[in-house]
């Protein structure tokens, strides 16, 4: 959808329904399952897409349109579609655009639940399904095949934060005739808007930053006309997972700080990152913003930051992760991503437990692996928190060195 003006006026003003009976500021939230008719004729001309006009919540409600035109304008699409959850959104786009012998590439990293429905279900249903080790453009390249009809791709990717590059992807697709979609639910549009990339779906899980309270499970799917109206046709009215009016509503009201509250996210992660790579009982920091990280390349030209989400490996493996998650104070320890809050999660037994173990392993998902999904308190409070967390284990680890040096 058009709309040029900067984005911090696009997340308040833009795609409003609005309410011309009563000129309230606030989005009505439309609770209604359904619409009254004038007359039979009306009804029937409605259900044929004769006549504009709503029917039925399953099929199309004005609050979640809203949300829908807001989220268009915010990707640089034509139009977007909303579902009950994240993972709604990626099995409208998977099950609702790919057909049996259909060949689908994505990579081994994923999130835990997205890698389930590819690796599990979709191979189920007879989509032959290729997941490439390396989070890394060529491999996807090499990987296509006269069948394949889709490339699928997180970047960052969950949980460690490796990146693609989303102009190459969208140039190799093109050339063949490929849909791809990519999950900016680690970005959002602030930080990166994959369809000036030449992605063709974005999809989202609103649950994270774009609501950002910890308060809405939802997801989104941005792209073209023509794929969302399928999408609406197919996956929303016959598989249902429809948004409700309200957590519409708390979406878009979450939406007009979204450029607000991720900015702030960045500059708390950037100060993390830099605590974390540089602490004695920290083995490895993993953070798009970190010198050396892979993701520094695409950092100015398709990420404008590095987001807020960390992973990074503790002294003493699995062990050691463990006493740090039992250790915290202030954060929260939980999965999700993009709240106020700061979560901390452990994803080999929690997001990306869905794994088989060596799976895990194989996509760089160590058992020690921990993931901070920076909130928005005070980046000074969230380090002693840390710091607090990680001490025992760098005593741990200082005594252990100690133990070393006497030979004892
Ligand atoms: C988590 N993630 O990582 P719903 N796409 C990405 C995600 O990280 C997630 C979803 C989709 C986490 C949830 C527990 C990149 C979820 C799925 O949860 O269905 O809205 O989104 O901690």
């Amino acid at each position: 959808m058009n709309d040029s003006r900067h984005i911090e006026t696009q997340a308040i003003h833009a795609g409003r329904v609005g309410d011309p009976a009563h000129g309230s500021l606030a989005t009505p939230i439309h609770q209604t399952s359904t619409f009254v008719f004038d007359d039979a004729a009306q009804g029937g001309a409605r259900f044929a897409g004769e006549a504009e006009g709503y029917v039925y919540s399953r099929l199309g409600n004005p609050t979640v349109r809203e949300l829908e035109q807001r989220m268009a304008v915010l990707e640089g699409t034509d139009d977007a579609i909303a579902f009950a959850s994240g993972m709604g959104a990626i099995s409208a786009v998977l099950l609702g655009l790919l057909r049996a012998g259909d060949h689908l590439v994505s990579t081994a990293q994923l999130y835990g639940c997205t890698h389930a429905l590819i690796d599990e279900q979709l191979r189920g249903f007879g989509i032959d399904v290729t997941l490439v080790p390396e989070v890394d453009e060529a491999a996807i390249e090499a990987a296509l095949t006269p069948r394949t009809r889709m490339i699928y791709v997180e970047t960052p990717v969950n949980p460690r934060l490796d990146v693609l590059d989303l102009g190459a992807i969208a140039r190799m697709a093109r050339l063949r005739g490929i849909v791809t979609v990519c999950d900016n639910t680690f970005m959002t549009p602030v930080l990166q808007r994959p369809a000036r990339h030449g992605i063709d779906l974005v999809v989202h899980s609103a649950t994270k930053y774009l609501n950002g309270h910890g308060d809405v499970i939802a997801g989104v799917v941005c792209g073209d006309v023509t794929r969302i109206s399928t999408l609406r046709k197919i996956s929303l009215k016959n598989f249902g997972a429809v948004l409700s009016p309200h957590d519409a509503w708390l979406v878009l009201r979450g939406l007009k700080t979204l450029p607000l509250r991720v900015a702030r996210h960045n500059e708390n992660a950037a100060r993390v990152a830099a605590f974390l790579d540089a602490h004695p009982a920290v083995r490895q920091a993993w953070w798009p913003g970190l010198p050396g990280h892979r993701a520094r390349r695409l950092l100015g030209t398709q990420m404008s930051g590095a987001g807020a989400v960390i992973a990074f490996e503790p002294v003493g493996g699995y062990a050691g992760a463990v006493r740090f998650l039992d250790a915290l104070a202030l954060c929260r320890r939980a999965v999700s991503l993009g709240d106020v809050e700061t979560l901390v999660q452990h994803p080999a037994s929690m997001t990306h437990s869905t794994y088989t173990p060596e799976d895990r392993r194989a996509a760089g998902i160590s058992d020690a692996m921990v993931r901070i999904a920076v909130g928005l308190e005070h980046a000074d409070d969230i380090i002693a928190d840390l710091d607090q967390a990680l001490a025992p284990l760098a005593g741990g680890e200082q005594a252990a060195e100690g133990r070393r040096a006497s030979g004892a």
